[in-house]
């Protein structure tokens, strides 16, 4: 067993990027320099809930995930496939900065420059939602192509230009990630006015849950809104709540299991999927559903993704200081 730190020595990680962290790995995989060489997913936990408004606890999501992945099948019956066999390396988790939400989404961004740098894809684990502006920076840095689309299946449509005083907050991540790259979102069931109008005005391929619900036949719009590269980020509270109750703001209405994985395969088969990450996981001590259905939901997309990554050119840049 290779020590961790001798480990990210040899793969050139600036040594205070990542902490020690968690002894545990997704399904308990090894987490050697060869399983780092080998592997085409990378998971990056990220422990933080620093701007959480209401309810704190999402600084247990990627742990509880991790811990629930070890009770998976390796099996998919589904695709009949193996997943865990194309290499799922798990990142110690990522050292949190609590005072600074800024901060910290640098810190994300530098380790998604890290996983893209050795042409991996990343799957971050939250954590709360704002993290996911890090990763996004860190594909707009590294790709030079501009022609890629934002997946955001959440509850809320987190539009706002800012929240409680700060641009860096939950309620403001897609705002943001919608200054860097085109937007689709899927689930929404609460949003403000102002967003409602924004939507509009941006003309923003947006996918209310009631109307997915009232017409079926809208699923199928999604994948044709989305450009050629894609990059997945899922709020866990887009699920209904009767599956999800382990968020901090759930809201009734939400989407099924079979509705959120459908979409998914779909976009794996048609799209080419960069990244993704399943946030805001609040685990419920003694619930073990919704933590398993997060860690299942992982490897249904390791399992989507378990396919041939396209020829994006990384940017014509010095990147060997991330
Ligand atoms: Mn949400």
């Amino acid at each position: 067993m290779i020590h961790r730190r001798t480990m990210f020595a040899d793969l050139e990680i600036p040594g205070n990027l990542f902490s020690e962290g968690s002894p545990y790995t997704f399904m308990g995989l090894p987490s050697d320099a060869e399983a780092f060489k080998s592997a085409r997913v990378v998971i990056l936990p990220v422990p933080y809930d620093g701007t959480t408004t209401f309810v704190p606890g999402t600084r247990e999501g990627p742990r509880a995930i991790i811990m629930a992945s070890r009770e998976l099948e390796p099996y998919d019956e589904e695709t009949e496939t193996e997943p865990w066999r194309q290499g799922i390396f798990t990142l110690p988790e990522l050292p949190v900065k609590i005072s600074s939400p800024r901060e910290m989404v640098e810190r994300v961004k530098q380790a998604g420059l890290f996983i893209l740098k050795h042409g991996k894809i990343p799957i971050m684990l939250g954590g709360e939602h704002l993290m996911t502006l890090g990763l996004v920076s860190s594909l707009k840095e590294f790709y030079s192509s501009e022609n890629i689309t934002v997946l955001h299946l959440d509850a809320h449509a987190d539009l706002r230009e800012e929240y409680q005083g700060s641009p860096w907050s939950n309620a403001c991540v897609a705002r943001r990630i919608l200054e860097l790259y085109p937007l689709v979102s899927v689930g929404i069931r609460s949003l403000t006015r102002e967003e409602h109008d924004l939507v509009r005005r941006k003309a923003i391929p947006f996918y209310p849950a009631a109307q997915l619900h009232e017409k079926p036949a809208l699923w199928n719009s999604i994948v044709e809104n989305l450009s050629d590269n894609v990059y997945i980020t899922i709020d866990l509270d887009v699920f209904d709540p009767s599956v999800m109750p382990s968020v901090g703001t759930p809201e009734p209405g939400g989407l099924g299991w079979y509705e959120v994985t459908g979409l998914l395969k779909q976009i794996c088969l048609k799209r080419n999927v960069l990244g993704c990450d399943i946030m805001e996981l609040k685990p419920i001590p003694g619930m073990v559903a919704p933590d398993f259905l997060a860690a299942k939901l992982v490897y249904k997309l390791c399992a989507y993704l378990y396919r041939r990554k396209g020829d994006l050119r990384p940017l014509d840049k010095d990147l060997t200081n991330c």
